[in-house]
This record gives C-alpha cells, structure tokens and sequence, in this order.
C-alpha cells in the first residue's frame, strides 16, 4: 500500500515536471522578442575624469589597478547610483548636484533607495575625493594643516601610524580616513563598506581606500605594505587647501 502510494507520487511527480517543462518550453516559444532593454540613466551623477594619466602613481599604485578602480569600480558605483534614483522619479537631482548633499541628507531619500545611495553615492563620493588626494610626486602638509595636525593628533608620523592601524583593522571592505569633526577637530575614523564620514557629521579630508580591489592586483594579501606605499604619493597641496577651505566655511 505505502510502496503504491510512493509509486504514485512519483509518477505524479515526473509527470508534474515534465508537464511543467513543456509548459516552459511551449511558453517561451509563444513569447514574442523582448522590445531592446532601457538604456540604463546616464545620469544625474557621471564619472569624473582620472586627473593624472593612469600610470602616473607607478610603481606604488600600479596602471592596471588604476583602471579597473577608476573605469569599472568607481564607474559601477555611478551607474548604480543613477539607477537607483531612476527608480524614484519622484525625488528630484537635478544634474549638476553634488553626491555629498545627498550624503549628508541621507534621511531625505526615499526609503526604498536609501542603502542603495548610501553605499553607490558613498563609493561614488568616497573615490571622487580619493583620485584627488593622491598625485605623482608626494608632498608634505603645509600652513594651517601641518599645525592643526601637530595640534589635533600629535603630528604626521602619528598619523601615519594611526590610519594604518585603522585600515588593518577594517574587517572586510572599507576606508581609513582623516576628517574633521563637527567641531572642526582633526580626527581619525575607520568606516565599514563605502560609508562616508558625511553621513556620520564629519567632513572627509584623505580617505585609504581599503578594499581588496584597490591593492590587490599588486600587493596581494598585504594590505599594510599597499599603506605603506601610498604615503608617498598623497597630495598634501590638495588636502592642505581642502582644509583651509573648510575651516574658513
Ligand atoms: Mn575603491
């Protein structure tokens, strides 16, 4: 009785799957070619330019590296970023908006988009600023900054120190970052996946990309000797205006 039942159930069964397969197959021959699919957004956000040719922060950024962060990574957080906020046309930005208000009025964005924008418009801010803070020739903190960071965190060497700590201890993907407080205080944080410091009242002045697609192809699993490196490609210049400019806000 019970080895009938069995029996029975699974020639229900096979029939059940081959009738469905069928269905499928006769369904799909049914359908008509799917219309071209939508051209993705290209906008409101686009990429900005490298502003250095690719290969200019060899040999401690290597070429290859540069153009798979900057052409597909960074280039993926824009586009997903558009797409996103395509899916709320109601929520209006307008081209020519900058990511960071968004950012730092995360809360305003409709709910359903939220964590996309907090994770596409942090990356897309977070690697904005990165390709700017960095530049062929090193240079050291100059005026304002060099005090402040004298003042504020005991100095470069420290600092140094410190956000290295603070990027080998990111667990899994994230940024080591120098920023100021809401206080206009030099700080230094360490933030998970693409968060930006806008969203926590800090503004970003350098960030460590920490992500594995930002040091692996040359360096492997060592992250702390891709730190290391980058000290001697930071564009301090930049980084010591953006300092003057923001404490004069
Ligand atoms: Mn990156």
């Amino acid at each position: 009785m019970l080895t009938t039942r069995r029996q029975a159930l699974k020639t229900f069964t096979a029939a059940a799957i081959a009738s469905t397969a069928l269905g499928r197959i006769s369904s799909f021959a049914q359908t008509p070619a799917p219309a071209a699919a939508p051209k993705p957004p290209t906008g409101p956000f686009t990429l900005p330019p490298l502003p250095y040719v690719y290969d200019a922060l060899e040999p401690s950024i290597d070429a290859e590296t540069m153009h798979l962060h900057h052409d597909k990574h960074h280039a993926a957080y824009v586009n997903k970023l558009n797409e996103a906020l395509a899916k709320e046309p109601s929520f209006v930005v307008a081209p020519g908006s900058n990511v960071d208000d968004l950012l730092k009025n995360l809360a305003t964005v409709p709910e359903s988009i939220r964590l996309a924008v907090r994770n596409q418009g942090g990356g897309h801010s977070n690697h904005s600023l990165f390709w700017q803070t960095l530049s062929a020739k090193g240079s050291a903190p100059t005026g304002a900054l060099a005090k402040a960071l004298d003042a504020d965190l005991g100095g470069l060497d420290k600092v140094k120190a410190e956000m290295a700590k603070l990027g080998a201890g990111v667990f899994g993907s994230g940024w080591s970052w120098l920023v100021l407080d809401g206080g206009k205080k030099l700080t230094l944080i360490a933030l998970p996946n693409q968060d930006s410091p806008l969203m926590e009242g800090h503004y970003p002045l350098f960030g460590i990309d920490v992500w594995e697609h930002a040091y692996y192809l040359k360096y492997h699993n060592l992250r702390a000797d891709y730190i290391t490196a980058i000290w001697n490609i930071v564009n301090w210049d930049f980084i010591s205006k953006r300092y003057d400019a923001a404490m004069a806000a």
